[in-house]
């Protein structure tokens, strides 16, 4: 099968690398996303979103007609589906958004075509997908009823890149490829093959939706495992960090960093989605979850307990990221922490984020301040490190041997 036009269903963190990438490769690439702001933005050459040169690529296919962006579904020969899968409030999966991108999707399906959901999603979820569409177009046969002979292909290919280094990661990763049928899996290979240099590793679509889910819960229980040894050491009166240091010195020992708390959009989804699957049997992995959901909890008692010894408290808070040197801030414990000290009073809380121009509003209305390392530093009584930001890494001893410090990054330690 030729694969001459792709749509890419959602524009955003994942899906607008993708649509560039695929459409520098020379392929005709069509975006749609529901945000009418984004599709105009995206139109006129620049980003909504923050990805390290991400900016250059869109502006060079966007004036090379290669990508263009749209709110309505067109006619392709195969569609991506990068749309969010969050979790609800009682941390289920909500596959809304994927039934959405179905539905536009569907009045334009023809014969031939090859449907890949990129989303990261539970188990079954490229089933219901292709249900769904199977349902929308009865005229049209679909790998769980036709297998081999069907007319439209599905398969699932989770996104599998860190944010910061999308660009170089969309083409050196290796990619699993979950075909629903044979005939599936090897247009989807055609597909990749136009901007992937590694490995397209074939299996089916459920293997696949749990390798990514994997990979995400993997490195949260590690995470876990660091988070909970650093609360074990403040209570046993070790330096954690230099435990690690030395317990890495095994040849088989490799222990993650501690931190505030695990944030970002995937690793502290994804682990659920294994939970709401298997929750007799995933023990381990919801245990690693609420270990690290309770860490940012953890560090605002330690400040609250430290603010006690001063009349009137300044905490000069670094860092509001989700992690070092990336703007975002969302899902971000270190935000979760100021704003949680904020409401509890705790002192005058001053706020030094280099990538960000202005606070967050919360924050903002809430009192919190932002300023300049050098000013948080002069005027605070304590240094709470929350993100490892390379601007924090310059600090010498000297800069805060006057304050209390409680550094969650051990920024403080490096030897
Ligand atoms: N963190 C620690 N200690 C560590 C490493 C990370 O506390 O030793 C924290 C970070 O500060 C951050 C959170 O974990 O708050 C997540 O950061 P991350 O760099 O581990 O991962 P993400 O969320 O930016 O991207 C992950 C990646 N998954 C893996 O590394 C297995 C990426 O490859 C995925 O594509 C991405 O999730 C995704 O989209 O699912």
């Amino acid at each position: 099968m030729s694969i001459r036009t792709v749509s890419v269903i959602g524009l955003g963190y994942i899906g607008l690398p993708t649509a560039a990438v695929l459409a520098s490769s020379g392929v005709n690439v069509i975006g749609v996303d529901v945000n009418e702001q984004a599709v105009e933005i995206i139109n006129r050459g620049d980003i909504h979103i923050v990805e390290p040169d991400l900016d250059q690529v869109v502006r060079q296919v966007v004036s090379n007609g290669k990508l263009r962006a749209t709110t309505q579904a067109e006619a392709a020969d195969a569609f991506m589906v990068a749309v969010p899968t969050p979790f609800t409030s009682d941390r289920q999966p909500d596959l809304s958004y994927i039934q959405s991108a179905a539905q536009a999707i569907a009045p334009v399906l023809s014969r031939g075509n090859l449907v890949v959901l990129e989303s990261t999603s539970p188990v079954g979820a490229t089933e219901k997908m292709s249900a769904w569409l199977a349902e929308l177009r009865p005229d049209l046969t679909f790998p769980q009823n036709a297998g081999e002979e069907a007319d439209v292909l599905v398969a699932h290919c989770p996104e599998r890149v860190l944010p910061g280094h999308v660009l170089r990661e969309l083409v050196e990763n290796d990619r699993v490829i979950g075909g629903m049928s044979k005939a599936s899996s090897e247009a989807a290979i055609a597909l990749y093959r136009n901007f992937v240099k590694g490995d397209c590793l074939v299996t089916n679509a459920r293997t696949a939706e749990m390798a990514k889910l994997t990979e995400n819960s993997f490195r949260d229980v590690n995470i876990a495992f660091s988070n909970e040894l650093s609360i074990i050491c403040d209570e046993l009166d070790i330096n954690v960090w230099e435990l690690i240091q030395l317990a890495n010195r095994h040849p088989r020992v490799n222990i993650l960093n501690p931190g505030p708390g695990v944030g970002g959009h995937c690793i502290a989804v994804d682990p659920w989605f294994i939970v709401s699957s298997a929750p007799e049997s995933a023990r381990l992995i919801r245990t690693a979850r609420e270990i690290n959901d309770y860490k940012p909890e953890y560090v605002v008692e330690q400040v609250a307990r430290a603010a006690e010894a001063f009349k009137e408290p300044v905490i000069a808070c670094l860092g509001l990221s989700y992690k070092a040197d990336i703007d975002d801030l969302r899902e971000s414990p270190a935000v979760d922490v100021v704003a949680e000290l904020a409401a509890r009073n705790t002192g005058k809380l001053l706020a030094v984020e280099p990538n960000i121009d202005t606070l967050p509003t919360t924050l903002a209305e809430s009192g919190v301040q932002q300023a300049t390392l050098v000013n948080a530093l002069a005027e605070a009584n304590i240094l709470l490190v929350l993100v490892d930001h390379m601007e924090f890494k310059q600090l010498a001893p000297e800069d805060y041997a006057r304050l209390v410090v409680i550094d969650t990054r051990g920024l403080t330690n490096a030897s």
